[in-house]
């Protein structure tokens, strides 16, 4: 027999289906559930390994010997423990660069592992690092380059039949895969199967995208699509990892010369904040490498991104509601340099202890403005790490409050304020306020807020009331959490 009690703890969407007063009707665009799991990431690390690491190259040509290719001491556990460890949700693989080499034995092309004396051509690093991801509970996804500068057919459209029977191979047999990533490079120089040529393609017509996509989401539903264009991801515009101040999480990408935007053709300086009011849900991510290049050059362990840099990126993309795709790449030995290992290390201490506790579990939440007057939809919401519950204040309102009133005093140097983002991005602007000798006093302010805004203080503050205003917003505010934590410097 269920009680009543251990009924409400057993499913929480009971609470909201109790409640009289309907939920809000979403605004605007809306993230699709591929979308939201995706969102609730925040990190995840790519990988950029090839023939490349051995030739000491960031873009081969094409025409690399596949026997440079090898690994001797490759490990899938080694490589993904650390990036788990630093709070890496999934971890991308570069399948295959613009080069055109497989890492995983595929039927297309004879340019690939099995050519190689590497495991006597048995091996598959496609199958070594998804395995082990799924070890450490990291998700899998996969790079593969669509510019092909060793295929005899790229540029013609027998070649869309390899690109797409590659990612067939990737996308049925390797189990499930979190997000497909599409790069924009496209053209140019090439061996081209010994045509050694310059070969231009159209970027808006030859690849046919929405077939791909239709194909993509046939084979592995839950995928996110990550190009310059979406349709699931967009590219944030630059190769630093840092989101736009606004970040929007609807954007409608329009092409260079204002024609439809595409992958590799986009106004790329329209990318980091989005589009306001866009009609599609396309939020950004934000790929950087942990060294200068994406792929490891001896000459560059010296080189390797600090935790205090790699911390400010985490503000400056998933702080603006981005996701961080860090990049981490394996050496010669087919494992992560001891350098990168041990600034990942570091970076994961700072998040773990950082983000561990919300100062503001425990305080009172209070609000004169909330939905229906029906504590379904009360400030106690934002502070009980749900995200299913949330806050909500009346359709017609365009600016709410909440004030949290603690036990004791708190001192923190991290502010997190979240959207109930299944009702879309509502709000425009917040500020935070802190009582401070009998006044309010305004300690913070942001705009975009969507799946997450961090805001990191230069100092830290301390505060026994503090209060969460949204002073401007689309249609009625809807979040769900607010927290503040103590940094661990
Ligand atoms: C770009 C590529 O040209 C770079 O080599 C790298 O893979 C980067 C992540 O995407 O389009």
């Amino acid at each position: 027999m269920i009680t009543r009690r251990g009924f409400l703890a057993a499913a929480p969407a009971a609470l909201s289906a109790a409640s009289r007063v309907p939920p809000p009707t979403p605004y605007g665009a809306i993230p699709a559930d591929r979308q939201l799991r995706w969102h609730a990431l925040e990190t995840t690390a790519f990988l950029h390994f090839t023939v490349n690491t051995f030739t000491n190259r960031e873009w081969g040509l094409g025409d690399e010997d596949p026997n440079l290719f090898n690994p001797a001491r490759l490990d899938g556990d080694a490589i993904v423990a650390p990036l788990a460890a630093a709070g890496m949700r999934g971890v991308i693989l570069t399948c295959k660069h613009h080069d055109g080499f497989c890492l995983w034995p595929t039927s297309t092309t004879d340019h690939s592992v099995r050519a190689t004396s590497w495991k006597g051509g048995k091996g598959d690093v496609v199958r070594e690092i998804s395995e082990a991801a799924r070890r450490h509970g990291l998700l899998f996804g996969v790079y593969v380059s669509p510019w092909d500068r060793n295929h005899a057919a790229y540029g013609k459209p027998e070649y869309l039949q390899v690109y797409r029977q590659q990612l067939t191979e990737l996308l049925s047999g390797y189990g499930p895969i979190f997000e497909v990533w599409h790069d924009g490079a496209n053209g140019g120089d090439g061996y081209y199967g010994g045509a050694r040529e310059k070969r231009t393609i159209d970027k808006t017509s030859y690849y046919d995208w929405p077939r791909t996509w239709d194909l993509i989401r046939t084979l592995q539903p839950g995928a996110a699509i990550f190009s310059d264009v979406g349709p699931d991801v967009r590219w944030v515009g630059n190769e630093r990892g840092i989101a736009g101040d606004p970040c929007w999480a609807a954007y409608d990408p329009v092409g260079a010369n204002g024609g439809p935007a595409s992958p590799g053709d986009v106004r790329e300086r329209e990318s980091p904040a989005g589009t306001r009011h866009g009609a599609k849900w396309l939020p950004a991510e934000c790929d950087v490498s942990i060294r200068p290049g994406w792929f490891w050059h001896e000459a560059e362990n010296g080189r390797v991104k600090t935790p205090a840099q790699l911390i400010d990126l985490y503000y400056q993309s998933v702080g603006r509601g981005a996701t961080l795709l860090l990049n981490v790449p394996p050496n010669r030995d087919g494992l992560l340099q001891a350098e990168d290992i041990r600034s990942l290390a570091s970076f994961g201490e700072y998040r773990d202890a950082t983000f561990a506790h919300n100062l503001l579990a425990r305080a009172k939440a209070s609000s004169a403005q909330v939905r229906g007057n029906d504590r379904a939809y009360g400030p106690a919401h934002l502070l009980d790490g749900r995200e299913e519950t949330f806050w909500a204040a009346n359709d017609d309102a365009r600016v709410a409050e909440a004030v949290f009133d603690l036990p004791r005093a708190a001192t923190f140097h991290v502010i997190r304020i979240r959207e109930a983002i299944r009702f879309g991005q509502r709000i425009d602007a917040v500020a935070v306020d802190r009582w401070n000798a009998g006044g309010w006093e305004p300690v913070a302010a942001a705009t975009s807020i969507g799946p997450r805004r961090l805001i990191r203080l230069p100092n830290p503050l301390t505060a026994q009331r503090l209060r969460l205003r949204v002073t401007q917003a689309s249609a009625s505010p809807v979040l769900t959490e607010f927290a503040v934590f103590r940094e661990s410097r």
